[in-house]
């Protein structure tokens, strides 16, 4: 902590992921007042006009386009950039004993999250990976009955995740089309949230069998007379099994017409079931072993994770929640000394099922992870 007892942050990236945390940033203090003190010290970018106007309107005192420069300067650094961005500075600000909460997935490669939780494992600081999801209050809650044993013994994990912003074939190429700067594509960005959730809700992935599938090959560049190849998936799916016996299935898509932003978990027990929907994200659904179908729990009440922070019952909350609660537990780990997850373990663990799921399509044949390097 900095000698006036406050956490000096410095957030890398200033388009979604920066404007997201930030946010998070600047509600912390009304809504959590137990949380640390903070400073929005010093946002990082590559273009500086972009960046002061970022800075101005996220309320940051400072801005610089040398990240090693903030790295010095602050106490935690948020790496917010595009997924070829993470390691690098994640690596040199673990070195340097500067904490770090990073966007997920963690690299574009195994190689790469590898390095990065070594580094972390070897490192003072906290290393964070950014799965906000963790932090929705009916997945808490959720995560509380599956432990308590009110679903009984788990048989089945299914989760999903659904957007289609890449239906039309003239959407723009971006980063996130590119296996280089982004590692995999539907899989990676939107697989790695389900596949955390089914680790923090059921448990560990011990073998997989998947499948990607790119439906266009090629996207036009913005404001260029120029098509790029699109070298990563555009949905995937994979079976899985997770620790004791547990079944899962995962799936996601960017082609997926007329889901926005459409992520289901589902899991089966012995005694009973669930379903969450991030697009009813104060709601769980919830059938007992009565023959009477489910019901909606709505996740609300003071009682229920993190909502005494908000309003009263049945006054409900949003997705830029789960990224004030995820920053909560953040920096409250880094005052107290605590550890967090999901940490760069987690961020690793995740990439290791990512990276067997692309090796089981290339390869055509499960891969177990405890034979993977
Ligand atoms: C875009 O597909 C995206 O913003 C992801 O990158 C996020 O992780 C997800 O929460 C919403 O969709």
């Amino acid at each position: 902590m900095s000698t006036n007892n406050t956490i000096d942050v410095g957030v890398l990236g200033y388009r979604f992921m920066g404007r997201a945390h930030s946010n998070a940033l600047a509600r912390l203090p009304m809504f959590f007042p137990d949380a640390p003190k903070i400073v929005r010290h010093t946002l990082i970018g590559r273009d500086e006009e972009s960046l002061t106007e970022a800075a101005e309107q996220f309320g940051f005192t400072n801005t610089t386009t040398d990240w090693k420069e903030a790295i010095e300067e602050v106490d935690v650094i948020y790496n917010l950039g595009p997924n070829h961005i993470h390691p690098e500075p994640s690596i040199a600000a673990l070195e340097a004993d500067t904490h770090v909460f990073c966007e997920k997935p963690m690299a574009p490669t195994l190689r790469q999250a590898k390095e990065m939780r070594e580094t972390a494992a070897d490192s003072k600081a906290l290393a964070g990976c950014a799965f906000n999801y963790r932090f929705v209050p009916a997945i808490k809650y959720a995560k509380r009955l599956i432990e308590d044993g009110e679903l009984g013994e788990i048989h089945q994990f299914r989760g999903r995740y659904l957007q289609d912003w890449l239906v039309d074939p003239d959407a723009p190429w971006s980063w996130r089309s590119d296996a280089e700067l982004a590692g995999s594509g539907a899989l990676g960005d939107l697989g790695a949230h389900t596949i955390d959730l089914a680790r923090f809700l059921v448990g560990d992935v011990e073998r997989v069998s998947g499948h990607l599938r790119t439906f266009v090959d090629e996207r036009p560049v913005e404001g260029e007379d120029e098509n790029r190849p699109v070298t990563v998936d555009d949905a995937y799916s994979a079976q899985a099994e997770l620790e004791d016996g547990v079944m899962g299935t995962f799936e996601a898509s960017r082609f997926a017409t007329g889901h926005k932003n459409d992520h289901i978990v589902e899991v089966h027990g012995s005694k009973g079931s669930l379903k969450f929907s991030l697009e009813r994200l104060n709601e769980l659904e919830l059938l007992r072993d009565d023959n009477r179908g489910y019901e909606t729990v709505l996740v609300t009440d003071e009682s229920d994770p993190y909502i005494d922070h908000w309003w009263p019952p049945g006054h409900i909350i949003g997705w830029e929640h789960t990224f004030i609660h995820e920053n909560y537990e953040f920096l409250t780990a880094i005052s107290e000394d605590k550890e967090f997850s999901p940490s760069f373990e987690d961020g690793y663990r995740v990439q290791r099922i990512l990276d067997a799921i692309q090796q089981s399509n290339k390869q055509h044949e499960w891969i177990k992870l405890d034979t993977m390097k």
